[in-house]
């Protein structure tokens, strides 16, 4: 590979020379990191204590919706990203959306990630989808933490009222111009990645808009590269990848399960229990931190960061890290 082959030379001429990155094209992805689990329960944790003083629950036009909106926007803030406050009126009442945008990175080329922050209203919604919401704030941290600095421009989104019917990722998707619409060339959903009896689901590329089976292609690596067996499922318009979907953008995503039934085929590759639903408290008030398996959070958001780093064009090195016998 020509980066390789740059380096070599690098090395036997022996002159402080600092290698420039290679091609865009060329350009070898570096590899995501291990995202810690800790950070991520810790998140949960915090998002169940807001339910907890606010009525037991995340939901749309309640308090504790607004008061997880405003966690997630303070640990962006504080890392260097730039947010906004997406309003939107539903049901009498104003909903929100985050969205908050890693500076740098092609403007023209806009990679998204995203999952819904509201919970139901009878209960805290700790894998719904706190699971995918904490997944994802982790994630930026990371990105923010790593200084990554990728081809294409990252966008994360956090959207609300989605348990009443997609309410807030079709009002973002409807409130953007057809210019910003065109620049967005991928989207990757995260709702349901910590089920207590876990599947790991791939969303299927089928059906969906052209270039989808390259998210597709980059989460089940991301699974593959961790030993862990996939099933696609087709999500179809159960969740915020839809009103992407709609607007032509390619999607993709990983799900743990809800309501559906483990089969037997399922328990033995992924362990966990055949017969019983993949989440048990699925839209209940038992919707709790119990309610989560740490192996299953840990590995749908290692995935995640998997396919994030890879979709974006994350680059191998660093100019500094490129430096062969720099001068001091
Ligand atoms: N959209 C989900 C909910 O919030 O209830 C559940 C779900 C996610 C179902 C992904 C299927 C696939
Ligand atoms: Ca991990
Ligand atoms: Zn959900």
């Amino acid at each position: 590979m020509r980066l390789r082959q740059a380096l070599v030379l690098v090395a036997a001429s022996a002159l402080p020379i600092a290698v420039l990155t290679a091609p865009a094209s060329a350009a070898p992805v570096l590899a995501a990191p291990d995202i810690p689990v800790a950070n991520v329960q810790a998140h949960l944790t915090a998002l169940q204590n807001i339910a907890t003083a606010n009525g037991g629950n995340r939901a749309h036009g309640r308090p504790g919706y607004k008061a997880s909106i405003d966690y997630v926007k303070g640990k962006l803030d504080a890392v260097g990203y730039q947010t906004q406050l997406h309003t939107f009126t539903y049901n009498g009442t104003t909903g929100y959306n985050l969205i908050a945008d890693w500076p740098g990175g092609d403007p023209n080329n806009v990679l998204m990630a995203g999952g819904h922050l509201d919970s139901v209203s009878v209960g805290p919604g700790i894998n719904d989808n706190g699971s995918g919401s904490a997944g994802l704030l982790e994630v930026a941290l990371t990105v923010a933490k790593q200084n990554l600095q990728p081809q294409k421009h990252l966008r994360f989104g956090w959207w609300g009222a989605e348990e009443l019917g997609l309410i807030g990722s079709t009002r973002y998707v409807n409130s953007l111009t057809a210019a910003q619409r065109a620049v967005i060339k991928g989207y990757v959903n995260f709702d349901m990645t910590g089920s207590p009896n876990p599947g790991y689901f791939v969303y299927s590329s089928s059906g969906q808009p052209a270039g989808s089976t390259t998210i597709e292609n980059a989460l089940k690596a991301g699974f593959q590269a961790k030993g862990v067996p996939t099933e696609l499922t087709s999500v179809g318009g159960r969740s915020d990848h839809a009103a992407f979907a709609r607007a032509n953008i390619p999607t993709g995503g990983t799900f743990s399960g809800a309501e559906g039934i483990k089969t037997s085929a399922q328990a033995q590759k992924w362990g966990g229990t055949a017969g019983l639903a993949y989440d048990r408290c699925y839209h209940r008030s038992c919707d709790t931190t119990s309610n989560i398996s740490a192996t299953s959070l840990d590995r749908h958001t290692d995935v995640m960061a998997h396919a994030l780093w890879s979709l974006s064009g994350a680059p191998a090195r660093t100019a500094t890290l490129d430096c062969v016998r720099c001068p001091l």
